[in-house]
């Protein structure tokens, strides 16, 4: 089998991938951001590239339909707002997901040939807050790191960075390193503990949005120890001193820790020179998020540990092409190539590059804003690319009525159900990753190709090809006949070289005469120049600022909700719900509570708990761990309507956002907490799709079909019906089991004598192993013993899945350790668990410690 080298569709780390057409995945040994090594997800890859579920064909109204009316029906609406309510009555929604090369071409007909600006995209949620913190500090939006630094630092700060579950590679990189060298520190800053904290030396376990307060107390007291660079301050920086007095005016312990914990940690700072401090979406979904980014920049600056080896700052991207999204100048605010929408001099350039009609001269809508305007009726078309808002946006059930407001409204997708495509009047199919060409830029500026190995399915097309064609339907042919990526890439770089009279960080020139097909890994500007190392910066007068910023004052709350991802979840699930494995981690929406608040509810493991908030609410398995800290409650991402109507965290979350980067505060918000009490419990496993109608609905893959997690308000009065509607099994042949002294009740459903369904219910939630219950599916077991939920004697239940990669369960785990298996490499010579990917590692050392409180649903 031949392996094609292309880069994982995940997350910003960015690691190379051997891909074969078979399903074939490894890590590509030769490519530096990984060395081969892959986290469960990019393991999982070849699981999710089958055609189940994809969208095959152009879609008007329900109707599947040609390329030629779809595109002509896209190419009029748009034109149509455009005539009769001008260029900024529509918009495009895109995201860092998209190729670079569909999202250049996706701008330029935005900014350039519609000329407005709005288009915004994705990573307004995701990034926005630290390329706002870069600008008001560099001048620019350069991420100066590089990953060999995380190797080379002595002190890593990890700062709202989930990096065991969201980052992997990157987190097995540093374990790694630190292994080699146990005086490496690691300090985790996070208000809970997760997986992460497993590798620190020091948990600070922060109140929410405490950070400001927190850097800020770091600064006063590098100053007062007498840790300010001087001489680098002195000729490469601005604003120290109003800096380092705003910083004074904060009192560390708002920060929610105690003085000697911020005693500890501050002197650890000061007396380490190789620092890096790591940081994601704790510090990025803030209200504040700019002025954390530049609370931690500010030390940096301050003493000088920025753009040396095994030192500074590090905005690790979440996206695998949130980079070249910002680099091609995706987001509303900003023009192309990391020039200035607010220059007159770059508006000029860029069009007469581009040859274009018009050029926008505002910034356009940022996302959350664009999504009102869509509820407002402003917006008359909309584009919705590679994303799935209905889900993603904080307040989504308003976005999802914003979306419905809109007269016109596009997705493209590979997928054809999702929340958002459920709004849409046209879908167009494109080809997903596997099957598309392109780049992407990772967190450490390094251009990767992804390159297709599988046939184009059904009609689905490129999308720099469907955006292009409907440019040249709205009459911009010329500018917009590219035939291939590279074609597109070449005039991306070209564009740089042709305004390399504005100075700024970004650089293409190494790209100038590469061969795109054959083209390796390579960083830009090249990959050996280190930013900043010269105390070079992007301001007018070369020097960097350091920015003054205030702690906010914290309102207290009975619960904030802190919101987040899971370790084998990508988002909205599109993709990585298709593997049973990767479902199997953690297979329901839950709520983790701390056990005091538990007790305060009344909440025991297993119940369920109504959350709200002003703007809704869900119902989530409740998951109490001392892992969370009292009076905050954390809650996944993941689940959607289409999965979990009940389990979508973003009906709670409000659109409240940071007044410099328009990022939305996604974690931390005004919620309440009850335990729902429904009639009944339910567990469901079938061969096929279940529906979600009942009041409380989790589905997920298995290796044998799907299974639900369920209960209702109303007992039924039929079991076998309800059991019938719910896996839409009208020909089974149904046996039912009542106990009506407990009131559980039992149904199993045979057909062509192998079991296709297995029910349970009963008042209180169902203790059962899921496993041992999901694994009869498809077997001729006797009813009687499949209705006892007792796996047969040559299969011992396993329970729930801790490792992805070989599908080894908690028992399992646990009858090794109680035979002996002590340590990590134990349990992996015992069982394989964490001998591939490493994912589970930290999780490993939880259940070696017996700290793991057991999984609700168990
Ligand atoms: N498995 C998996 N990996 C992913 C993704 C995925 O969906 N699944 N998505 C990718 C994307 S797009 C992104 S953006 C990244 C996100 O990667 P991360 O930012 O690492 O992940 P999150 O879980 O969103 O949040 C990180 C942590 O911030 C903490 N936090 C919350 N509030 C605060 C606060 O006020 N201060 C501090 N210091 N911390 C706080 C949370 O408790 C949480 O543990 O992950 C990428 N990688
Ligand atoms: N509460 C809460 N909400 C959050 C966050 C949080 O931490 N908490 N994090 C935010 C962040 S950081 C992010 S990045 C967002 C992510 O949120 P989204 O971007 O909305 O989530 P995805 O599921 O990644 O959506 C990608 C969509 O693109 C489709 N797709 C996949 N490949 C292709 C392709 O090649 N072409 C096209 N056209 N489509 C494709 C997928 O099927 C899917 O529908 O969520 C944000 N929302
Ligand atoms: S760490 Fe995992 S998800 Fe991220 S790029 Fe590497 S393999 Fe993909
Ligand atoms: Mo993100």
């Amino acid at each position: 089998m031949s392996l094609t080298r292309t880069t994982c569709p995940y997350c910003g780390v960015g690691c190379g991938v051997l891909a074969g057409a078979d399903g074939t995945i490894k890590g590509d040994p030769d490519h530096p951001a990984n060395f081969g090594r892959l986290c469960s997800k990019g393991t999982a890859l070849g699981e999710t590239i089958d055609l189940d579920g994809r969208l095959l064909n152009p879609k008007v109204n329900g109707q599947a339909t040609d390329w030629d009316s779809a595109l002509d029906l896209v190419a009029r609406k748009f034109s149509e707002a455009i005539a009769d309510h001008g260029p900024d009555s529509v918009a495009f929604y895109a995201s860092g997901q998209l190729l670079t090369e569909d999202y250049y071409v996706a701008n330029k007909l935005m900014k350039g040939f519609i000329g407005s600006a709005n288009i915004d995209t994705n990573s307004r949620l995701c990034m926005a807050s630290s390329v706002a913190g870069h600008k008001r500090a560099f001048g620019t939006d350069t991420v100066p790191g590089t990953y060999e630094d995380l190797e080379k630092a002595d002190l890593i700060v990890l700062v709202g960075s989930n990096l065991a579950w969201c980052h992997p590679v990157l987190y097995q990189r540093i374990a790694a390193a630190k292994e080699v060298r146990p005086e490496m520190r690691v300090v985790n800053i996070d208000p809970r503990r997760t997986a992460t904290t497993d590798l620190a030396d020091t948990h600070l376990q922060i109140a929410p949005d405490g950070d400001v307060a927190l850097f800020n107390g770091l600064l006063a007291h590098l100053a007062d120890v007498g840790a300010l660079d001087q001489e680098f301050t002195a000729n490469h920086v601005n604003g120290l001193e109003n800096t380092v007095q705003a910083a004074r005016a904060s009192a560390p312990t708002a920060s929610g820790l105690t003085p000697s914990e911020l005693a500890a940690f501050y002197a650890l700072w000061a007396g380490t020179q190789k620092v890096v401090t790591i940081y994601s979406q704790g510090v990025n979904q803030s209200v504040c998020g700019t002025d954390k980014v530049n609370a931690i920049l500010n030390c940096h600056l301050a003493t000088g540990r920025i753009g040396k080896p095994g030192c500074g700052p590090f905005s690790v991207t979440g996206q695998p092409n949130a980079m070249g999204g910002r680099e091609v100048g995706g987001l509303a605010n900003m023009l192309a190539n990391h020039l200035e929408l607010d220059n007159a001099d770059h508006r000029d350039a860029v069009q007469a590059f581009w040859d274009s009609p018009a050029i926008c001269n505002a910034p356009g809508l940022k996302a959350v804003d664009l999504f009102q305007a869509c509820a407002d009726g402003k917006i008359k078309a909309l584009w919705v690319m590679s994303t799935n808002p209905a889900v993603s946006l904080p307040d989504a059930d308003g976005v999802a009525a914003a979306i419905s407001k809109v007269p016109f409204v596009v997705t493209s997708d590979i997928m054809e159900k999702t929340d958002t495509n459920d709004l849409a009047h046209v879908l167009l199919p494109t080809t997903g990753w596997g099957e598309k060409d392109g780049t992407v830029t990772n967190s450490e500026r390094r251009i990767s190709r992804q390159r297709a190995f599988l046939p184009i399915p059904g009609a689905a097309r490129p999308d720099w090809q469907i955006i292009s064609d409907v440019a040249t339907r709205m009459g911009f042919g010329s500018a917009f006949a590219f035939e291939k990526p590279a074609d597109i890439f070449a005039e991306y770089v070209a564009l740089d070289a042709a305004t390399s009279q504005f100075p700024r960080d970004l650089d293409l020139s190494i790209f100038g005469d590469a061969d795109y097909a054959a083209l390796i890994p390579t960083q830009w500007p090249t990959n050996t120049r280190r930013f900043f190392a010269d105390g070079q910066f992007y301001h007018p007068d070369g020097k960097a600022r350091m920015i003054p910023v205030k702690a906010p004052t914290l309102t207290q709350t009975r619960f904030s909700l802190n919101t987040g991802r899971n370790r084998d979840q990508w988002h909205t699930m599109t993709r990585s719900g298709k593997s049973a494995r990767l479902g199997a981690h953690l297979a329901e929406p839950y709520v983790e509570m701390h056990p005091d608040d538990a007790v305060a509810i009344g909440a025991s493991p297993g119940d369920l708990i109504t959350v709200e908030s002003l703007y809704g609410h869900t119902i989530l398995r409740a998951l109490i761990t001392p892992r969370a800290a009292a009076g905050q409650l954390f809650a996944p991402m993941h689940w959607t309507r289409q999965r979990s109507p009940s389990g979508l965290v973003n009906s709670m979350t409000a659109s409240v956002t940071d007044p410099i980067s328009g990022q939305p505060a996604l974690k931390s918000g005004a919620v309440t907490a009850q335990v729902y009490k429904p009639k009944w419990f339910g567990f469901l496993a079938c061969a096929s799709t279940p529906a979600t109608q009942t009041p409380y609905t989790a589905i997920a893959r298995t290796q044998t079909g799907w299974q639900a997690e369920l209960a209702g308000s109303k007992r039924p009065a039929d079991w076998e019906a309800e059991v019938r509607a719910l896996t839409g099994m009208a020909d089974g042949i149904a046996s039912v089991q009542t106990d009506m002294g407990s009131g559980t009740v039992r149904v199993a459903f045979t057909e062509g004598g192998v079991i296709s369904a297995l029910f349970f219910a009963s008042p209180s939630p169902v203790v059962i192993s899921r496993r041992t219950v999901v694994d009869l599916i498809g077997t001729d077991i006797a009813t009687s013993d499949a209705l006892a939920g007792r796996p047969a004697a040559d299969m011992p239940d396993a329970g729930p899945t801790v490792c992805a990669c070989f599908n080894v369960g908690r028992t399992t785990l646990l009858n090794a350790i109680s035979q002996g298996a002590g340590s990590l490499a134990a349990l992996g010579d015992k069982t394989c668990a964490g001998t591939n990917c490493g994912s589970c590692k930290p999780e490993l050392t939880a259940l070696l410690a017996e700290a793991q409180l057991p999984m609700a649903a168990e």
